[in-house]
């Protein structure tokens, strides 16, 4: 029997794009849950290609306050690299982070290998701030200015970036779940008529208009493939205490977990990262578990139930 999907497993455990020890934890966290016999159980071939090794580059000072320029960028290329190779081997590819910076370089080596992607955001912030516009300097806040082409010129050259080249229109983004953005994101979003669906409009639509409304935003004939960028802080902290900027008020494990079956239901799924998982912080096991939960209804889990295509029913005689 043909299994569910093919999946690729990366893990990638990068914690410079922001300040806090304890993301680098985020894949062997979820390997311990389990993660790889988790998506086999449910149908999935699942290739495991290891985490990848990250060098921390010595003297990496702050550059125009950006923070550790050249350990993040140098972790995005291997990152863009092993994306880009992994979706060519038409392997639905989950990436296990590790901080968001690592979602420059997992759409990036999406876009090359898939050019017609759409990227659906989901998390508490909107992660698009430039290097001129971010007060923190960390680069978890900045994944999206540095590969949107019409960002182009709002984002300076910097050294440990060479690679990376704006791939994807500002128009191929939609956010779900944003309730803390700063000015120039807010910014950014309006002038570029960034698609936005933030926990007001969860709260005003529910999250089944949300998501309608979202996928006909940035694809609307419902044919391009998807880069799925998760963020666990987009969940309530309640139930995703172990991440390094929790904000109140968030998706609920329910609506969390719609939003994956939604998106997996479409059957263009190409790449999901995991982002975030802080095992430092707060209660490591709930979040974990919470991760697991979501993940596996990217990878084939229905709420409504399932069973394997080689699930026969038994007669009575
Ligand atoms: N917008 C703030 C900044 O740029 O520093 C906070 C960013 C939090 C980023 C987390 C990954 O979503
Ligand atoms: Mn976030
Ligand atoms: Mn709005
Ligand atoms: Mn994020």
């Amino acid at each position: 029997m043909p299994p569910v999907f093919k999946v690729g497993v990366l893990g990638v455990p990068l914690s410079k794009g922001q300040p806090r020890d304890g993301t680098e934890n985020g894949p062997k966290a979820l390997r311990n849950a389990g993660i790889i016999k988790v998506l086999e159980d449910l149908g999935n071939q699942v290739i495991d290609h290891g985490d990848l090794q990250f060098e921390t580059i010595e003297n990496d000072n702050p550059k125009d306050k950006i923070k550790n320029p050249k350990t993040v960028g140098a972790a995005n290329k291997k990152i863009s690299d092993a994306v880009y190779s992994i979706v060519k081997s038409e392997q639905l590819c989950l990436t296990m982070g590790g901080d968001h910076s690592m979602a420059m370089g997992s759409i990036h080596g999406h876009a090359l290998a898939e050019p017609n992607i759409v990227v659906v955001w989901v998390d508490a912030h909107a992660d698009i701030n430039t290097p001129l516009t971010s007060s923190s300097g960390n680069i978890h806040g900045m994944p999206l200015s540095f590969v949107s082409k019409e960002l182009e010129a709002y984002v300076p050259k910097l050294k440990g970036f060479e690679w990376c080249f704006p791939c994807i229109s500002v128009k191929d983004i939609v956010y779900i779940g944003l309730r803390d953005v700063d000015e120039g994101e807010r910014c950014i979003i309006e002038h570029f008529g960034i698609a936005h669906y933030s926990m007001q409009d969860v709260d005003r639509m529910g999250i089944g208009e949300v998501v309608d409304k979202a996928l006909k935003a940035v694809d609307p004939t419902g044919t391009r493939p998807i880069h799925l960028s998760f963020d666990v802080d987009a969940l309530d902290p309640a139930i995703t205490p172990s991440t390094g900027t929790p904000v109140a008020g968030g998706l609920s494990f329910r609506e969390g977990q719609y939003i994956m079956e939604v998106l997996a239901n479409t059957g263009r799924l190409s790449v999901v990262d995991i982002a975030e998982i802080n095992t430092t912080v707060g209660n490591s096991d709930v979040t974990v578990k919470t991760a697991v939960e979501i993940v596996k209804k990217c990878f084939g889990q229905k709420r409504g139930g399932n069973f394997l295509p080689s699930y026969g029913l038994p007669k009575a005689n």
